[in-house]
């Protein structure tokens, strides 16, 4: 099902479909082993952060920047290929320098990627699976552009190559929006920053057409809004569903039926859906008396909301442990209360 919303997408991969079908189609094409090949990309990474500076004054002036004002360069070179000093050590910085260095398992891999945080935004962080509004431009690390917004898209971060799951979370999206005279949308401090990933958190095996195996990927993103996904739309957003918290969805399954949780819509195969073991509520917020909207607890999740003359009305589901055995029961198949009866 989940192909047919990804074929829109520029930047998407089925890592493990992809890799598989490589294995069947060619006899001579053999996928690299990831950890070998990380070891391989992360020279390249480092050389690359070592040997390349970005104007790092530009962003030292309070304001909204965009992906166009961040500008990477090469060091200059003497005659015989030498790398000479950076220009304007005032004005610029070396990106080793300016990167934070992050580490995160993926593939049973550990993988080391490099964060240039030029604003981190004021907004909430989207969750690795969930819908985010962004502008960015990827490239190779022979500058190549290879993909590129006009105008900002939405995304599924589920549907991107990996490595985009692990640094958008550690990013906001912005902290305000205005509407412009002409309908377009002005942003205010929203998260801009690099990414520097390594092949295997980016196409690995499985290139994008122009691109060689195994490139590392240099992206730049500006991050303006975030949705809560709930790919089952069971009332428990996709990021409660990831149990055991590795960032990577498709790996829980408490009831052993192959289908994951975040695409499960009875995650303990009882026989009752997790919406009915949710327990459902809802509140009305007039804001005619200047009445606020709730602060939902740990556990409750909005499910709807409808505004009418001021009135809003707020539809929630909450997570329950009727038994306090410590499994919520909508994952505890001996429990099969239906809240919605
Ligand atoms: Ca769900
Ligand atoms: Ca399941
Ligand atoms: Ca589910
Ligand atoms: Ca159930």
């Amino acid at each position: 099902m989940k192909l047919k919303t990804l074929r829109f997408l520029p930047l998407l991969i089925l890592v493990i479909v992809a890799s598989c079908n490589r294995d069947d189609d060619s006899d001579d094409f053999v996928v690299a082993d990831r950890g070998e090949q990380q070891v391989i990309d992360n020279e390249l990474l480092v050389t690359y952060l070592q040997t390349h500076y970005y104007n790092a004054s530009t962003f030292e002036t309070p304001g909204d920047y965009h992906i166009s004002d961040i500008i990477i360069t090469e060091l200059p070179k003497d005659d015989d290929g030498n790398y000479l000093p950076m220009p304007d050590p005032d004005q610029n910085a070396l990106l080793i320098d300016a990167v934070e260095t992050k580490v995160d398992t993926f593939a049973d891999t550990r993988y080391e990627y490099y964060v240039l945080k030029l604003n981190h935004g004021g907004g909430p962080s989207p969750h690795f699976c969930d819908m985010v509004y962004v502008n960015y431009s990827g490239m190779l690390e022979d500058h190549d552009e290879f993909d590129s917004t006009v105008n900002p898209v939405n995304f599924d971060i589920m549907n991107l190559i990996p490595g985009w799951s692990y640094v958008l979370p550690d990013f906001g999206t912005a902290e305000s929006v205005a509407t412009n005279p002409d309908g377009t949308l002005s942003y205010t401090n929203y998260g801009l920053g690099v990414m520097f990933l390594p092949s295997g958190l980016g196409y690995f095996a499985s290139p994008n057409a122009g691109m060689s195996l195994y490139s590392n990927l240099i992206f730049k993103f500006e991050l303006y809004q975030t949705k809560v996904n709930d790919h089952d739309n069971d009332g428990v957003p996709t990021y409660i569903e990831d149990l055991n918290g590795n960032k990577y969805a498709f790996d829980d399954d408490t009831d052993n039926d192959s289908s994951p949780n975040f695409l499960d819509t009875d995650d303990d195969g009882d026989g009752v859906l997790t919406i009915n073991e949710l327990v459902p509520n809802t509140y009305t917020v007039d804001t005619n008396l200047g009445e606020e909207e709730p602060v939902l607890g740990e556990g409750e999740f909005e499910r709807s909301r409808t505004t009418n003359a001021g009135v809003i009305t707020i539809k929630t589901v909450k997570i329950v442990d009727t038994t306090g055995n410590g499994i919520p029961d909508y994952l505890d198949s001996s429990v099969t209360i239906n809240y919605n009866e």
